[in-house]
């Protein structure tokens, strides 16, 4: 079977477009590690944030209680976290992973 020019390019078209709908349906990547209060902002809030979700009862660090707040990218949420954030804020350390960065090493944070 031989495909005519126009049965080809509109087989692309559609392919195309599907590939378009999928990628823009997505949902987008909306975890912030080292962001456990979710101000926008990963500051000494944060490590305070952690410290008193950790040791006083204080609320989970949302939306996403380990992803939002593991700062240090090792899937999970503890003091190191407010270890990491304290060298980042404050000593110039490597920087949080980024969302996606989190979701490649450690899969969905929902
Ligand atoms: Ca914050
Ligand atoms: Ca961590």
């Amino acid at each position: 079977m031989r495909l005519s020019k126009l049965s080809l390019t509109l087989l692309t078209l559609i392919a195309l477009s599907l590939i378009l709908t999928s990628a823009l349906s997505a949902e987008p990547c909306d975890c912030r590690p080292g962001d456990a209060n979710s101000d926008g902002d990963k500051n000494v809030a944060d490590v305070v944030y952690i410290i008193e979700s950790l040791f006083k009862w204080g609320p989970a660090p949302t939306p996403y209680p380990v992803c939002s707040a593991d700062a240090n990218n090792d899937g999970r949420w503890n003091a190191g976290d407010a270890i990491h954030l304290i060298n980042y804020v404050f000593k110039h350390g490597p920087r949080p992973p980024t969302c996606e960065e989190w979701v490649e090493t450690w899969g969905d944070y929902h």
